[in-house]
């Protein structure tokens, strides 16, 4: 089967792991509006990939201030194995309207991938580590959001990884997406 020939649904990998290892054209960051990659993924990407990650995110935010929730900016990705890293914003639970602001962070970063011409990309659960949207929900938001793209857009986009690094997210992804079945 070509790749454009599968459905949206075939595009979509679940998988368990370190995003840091992920060979895929961009890795998403769960980062936080000031780009200061301190903690959880971001703060593993920045350790694998070099603080060239973090100079070049002070930069993005010397020039527009900061990232608001739900949009997503782009860097190079120094040694780490893919081309880019694209930090997105999540909400932070409890803040409101989260499922929106997610979908919209997802979105947002499926869209730069996508300008970018990129044909795959791999995402954390993006908001359910250190910002505490439930890891469920976050499944059914990101799933959603990626079949949504693929099936609405002619992108340039194949392949689009769930790399979830804990077995309960990992848990919650296989289970959304098998049920879609
Ligand atoms: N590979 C894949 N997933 C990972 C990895 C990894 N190497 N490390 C952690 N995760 P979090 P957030 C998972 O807290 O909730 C930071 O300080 C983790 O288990 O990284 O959006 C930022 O700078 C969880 O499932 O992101 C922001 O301030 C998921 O990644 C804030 O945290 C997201 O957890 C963002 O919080």
């Amino acid at each position: 089967m070509t790749n454009s020939s599968k459905t949206a649904f075939e595009k979509v990998i679940i998988k368990k792991g370190d995003i840091t290892k992920e060979n895929v054209d961009a890795i998403v960051n769960a980062a936080n509006s000031h780009l200061k990659h301190g903690g959880g993924v971001a703060l593993a990407i920045v350790k694998a990939g070099g603080n060239e990650i973090q100079k070049e995110s002070d930069e993005i935010i010397k020039k527009i201030g900061m990232v608001p929730t739900g949009h997503a900016v782009i860097t190079n990705a120094y040694r780490l194995p893919c081309k880019f890293v694209i930090h997105t914003v999540g909400p932070i639970y409890g803040e409101g309207n989260e499922d929106e602001k997610l979908h919209k962070a997802i979105f947002n970063s499926l869209y730069l991938a996508h300008l970018y011409n990129l044909k795959s990309i791999a995402f954390p659960a993006v908001s359910s580590g250190i910002f505490g949207f439930p890891k469920d929900r976050c499944a059914k938001v990101l799933i959603d959001t990626a079949i949504e793209f693929l099936e609405s857009f002619q992108t340039s986009i194949e392949k689009v990884v769930f790399c979830l690094f804990d077995d309960e997210t990992y848990g919650y992804f296989e289970e959304y997406y098998k049920n879609l079945l």
